[in-house]
């Protein structure tokens, strides 16, 4: 049979994705490779376990491709253990604090407003804010973390998990004070690196491996690989529980899976052999270029700006107008997603800014210039609208 219908909207997506320019820094395009491996006959296979410890027989490749992305993994994120099962960020998360936590355990993350996350003990709607209670850290006026802050708000509420990890923090994050922190309570420290793991495999971002205790991270963003997650533990991490390893795994699966997607582990592979390359370093660095290009661009032109060190900025476009500003961006071809601001006093239904990233259109090939005239564009669209 062929899906008209579906052919056509799928065609269509592709002609949106091929002529709009594409801001939303967690978006990227994956190669033909990834796409290939996403597209195979894997997608029919079942798999609950892990290599060579399946639930079902026929996994003689289907193991070797795991084991391929296991160790592919490892090498270009230096852990020592990595589970690649997860179907996204927000099982991975909820695995890692499943396997961690006992229920009213206190879980510590950045407050989403600021920049955090769901999965990361956003209170009362989310797994990990029902389960678990939880107490979130905010940023600055000037959109930072405050570490002293930081390091005083733990110590008072000793939390037994900090997560760290942003969605719209456009610093450098201090892994290592991060972890120095998480010690004086005897916290488990994980590291959400799903924004920034493209720039930290490319070696423009510190890598968390010596700091915290396990990472995480989906891999479609600026990995450019799939939409997938894997968890990985760190060598502190074992000489704080030596069973760490095993109780992840447990957690994914049957903890919280079934079947892992094998064709999505091919393409997380693909993705990170793709990552161990000169190329890719070259495209990270060229990522935080454009970013600090497009951030200075938009100050030249007169807007606020928050950032940047990173991939991403937050633009502040006047009190409650972010979603006005990102619909009218959109109809003039520009994609991007209406985001608080710091302190935002518009709260988060009407946010008063917009949150841009450079990871997409830089796998396209544009560069500075590019960035630069588009800041210009932008600013007359936003100042006008
Ligand atoms: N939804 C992702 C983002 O856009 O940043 C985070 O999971």
């Amino acid at each position: 049979m062929i899906d008209k219908k579906i052919r056509d909207l799928i065609k269509k997506e592709e002609e949106r994705q091929e002529k709009l320019v594409h801001l939303i820094p967690s978006e990227n395009f994956a190669s033909e490779e990834v796409r290939m491996a996403l597209g195979s006959c894997l997608t029919n296979k079942y798999a609950e376990g892990y290599p060579g410890r399946r639930y079902y027989q026929g996994n003689g490749f289907i193991d070797e491709i795991e084991n391929l992305a296991i160790e592919r993994g490892k090498k270009i994120l230096g852990v020592e253990h990595l589970n690649v099962q997860p179907y996204s960020g927000s099982p991975a998360n909820s695995a890692i604090q499943m396997a961690l936590l006992e229920r009213e355990d206190k879980i510590c993350g950045l407050k989403l407003s600021a920049g955090g996350h769901l999965t990361h003990g956003h209170p009362k709607i989310t797994f990990s804010g029902k389960f678990f209670e939880n107490v979130q850290y905010d940023v600055e006026e000037d959109g930072r973390i405050d570490y002293k802050k930081l390091e005083e708000f733990v110590l008072k509420e000793k939390p037994k998990m900090i997560m760290v990890g942003t969605t719209a923090y456009p610093w450098i994050l201090d892994f290592k004070k991060f972890g120095e922190i998480g010690d004086k309570v005897g916290a488990w420290v994980v590291a959400d690196v799903s924004h920034i793991i493209g720039l930290i495999v490319g070696g423009v971002h510190p890598s968390p491996v010596d700091y915290v205790h396990v990472i995480m991270s989906t891999t479609h963003k600026s990995l450019r690989g799939p939409r997938g997650a894997f968890i990985g533990v760190t060598k502190k991490g074992l000489e704080k529980d030596p069973e760490l390893s095993s109780k992840i795994d447990k957690a994914v699966f049957p903890g919280l899976q079934g079947g892992p997607h094998e064709n999505n582990i091919a393409a997380m592979a693909v993705c990170f052999a793709e990552a161990d390359t000169q190329n890719f370093r070259d495209y990270a660095t060229q990522v935080v270029k454009n970013a600090k290009v497009l951030a200075e661009a938009l100050k030249k032109n007169g807007l606020k700006v928050f950032g940047t060190e990173n991939h991403l900025m937050v633009v502040d476009v006047g009190k409650g107008r972010g979603k006005e500003v990102a619909v009218r961006l959109e109809e003039e071809g520009i994609v991007c997603n209406a985001n608080t601001v710091p302190h935002d006093k518009a709260g988060p239904f009407r946010p008063s800014g917009i949150r841009i990233g450079t990871p997409a259109m830089t796998t396209k090939g544009w560069k500075e210039k590019e960035f630069e005239d588009l800041a210009k564009r932008m600013a007359k669209i936003i100042k006008v609208n």
